[in-house]
């Protein structure tokens, strides 16, 4: 270590929260929201359901126990799981030629081509984790649930994206409010192995490494307004992107039609637009494409607060801390 990191973690101590340096760090970055979960919400459509609340508790159960560098589970899937899967794999097939973005349909198609994406079974969290890395060194952890913001965007600093593994209740198979694997494997993975937007996702989990409250806050808008729910455009036409949008029929529809408002993207504004996780929303943003995207956001990160500059080491899987003063 430089004189200079070991000053700058001396300081951090007094000026920044905590924040993981390195991968394996990710171990204690597993803090869920206990928000919409069939166990406490009674609205949720697994509540009165005991079997699959079981279900969920025995998938959970493998994201507690995950430590980094362990192989990740093989989930036996059932026949009910399988089914949603179909369901829900069939409309993505029959919407993204026409709605979504060039770099998801060429994602897709590798996808196809490498047989992860069947309609008969649900990839497994290791095998996409092996596609990503080779395609641009992402991959994956199980995680239990909806995560803080502040842990889930650490992992994206080190290329580690962490995903549900357990299925939505099948019998709201276009929409929930709450991320599962459909939603993690159709939504985001594909994006995912494209190198402009694995950049873009790194990219907002590094600002995030250190940031105050309020930055944190603002940085998860920006995520959800953009790798959630963001909109671009493609020769003209407004195509989908968002994770969102992607794994969820009804809300790819409501995107596209004339019953919601769209903005240009505009990181500064975008971050503080309030915004809600339990029905479709009103308002998306649309940006020009994933580089002009990348372009404001770096822009826009360069005027936060935080008095240090993070550096990740792909060798190492360490982020190294600068000291910019
Ligand atoms: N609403 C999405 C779907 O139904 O696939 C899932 C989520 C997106 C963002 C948060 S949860
Ligand atoms: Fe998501």
């Amino acid at each position: 270590f430089s004189s200079m990191n070991l000053m700058a973690d001396n300081n951090l101590n007094v000026k920044a929260p905590w924040f993981p340096k390195h991968a394996s760090e990710l171990d204690n970055c597993n803090h869920l929201m206990t928000k919409y979960e069939p166990d406490l919400d009674m609205n949720h459509p697994g509540f009165a359901d005991k079997v699959y609340r079981q279900r969920r508790k025995e998938i959970a159960e493998i994201a507690f126990a995950y430590k980094y560098g362990d192989p990740i589970p093989y989930i036996e899937y059932s026949d009910v799981e399988v089914k949603t899967w179909r369901s829900v794999f069939k409309t993505v097939q029959d919407l993204a030629p026409k709605h979504a973005c060039a770099e998801y349909r060429s994602a897709f198609q590798m996808l196809q081509d490498e047989q992860i994406f069947v309609e008969t079974r649900l990839p497994q969290l290791q095998e996409m984790s092996d596609f990503l890395r080779k395609n641009t060194g992402f991959s994956l952890r199980p995680a239990a649930g909806l995560l803080t913001a502040r842990d889930f965007l650490a992992s994206l600093a080190f290329r580690i994206f962490q995903s549900t593994q357990y299925v939505r209740h099948v019998n709201s198979p276009y929409h929930t409010p709450e991320p599962d694997s459909i939603h993690e494997l159709l939504g985001h993975m594909p994006l995912l192995a494209d190198p402009s937007f694995a950049q873009f996702s790194q990219e907002i989990g590094l600002a995030s490494l250190g940031a105050s409250d309020e930055e944190i806050e603002k940085l998860s808008t920006v995520y959800w307004f953009t790798v959630e729910f963001g909109l671009c455009k493609e020769h003209g036409q407004i195509k989908a992107y968002g994770a969102g949008l992607l794994s969820s029929y009804g809300e790819l529809l409501h995107a596209i039609s004339d019953k919601c408002e769209h903005r240009a993207f505009e990181p500064a504004s975008t971050a503080v637009q309030p915004y809600q996780d339990q029905e479709y929303q009103p308002i998306y943003y649309v940006a020009e494409s994933f580089e002009d995207a990348k372009d404001k956001f770096r822009r826009w990160v360069s005027t936060m607060s935080r008095p240090f500059e993070v550096r990740f080491n792909p060798h190492t899987e360490r982020v190294e801390v600068l000291d910019s003063v």
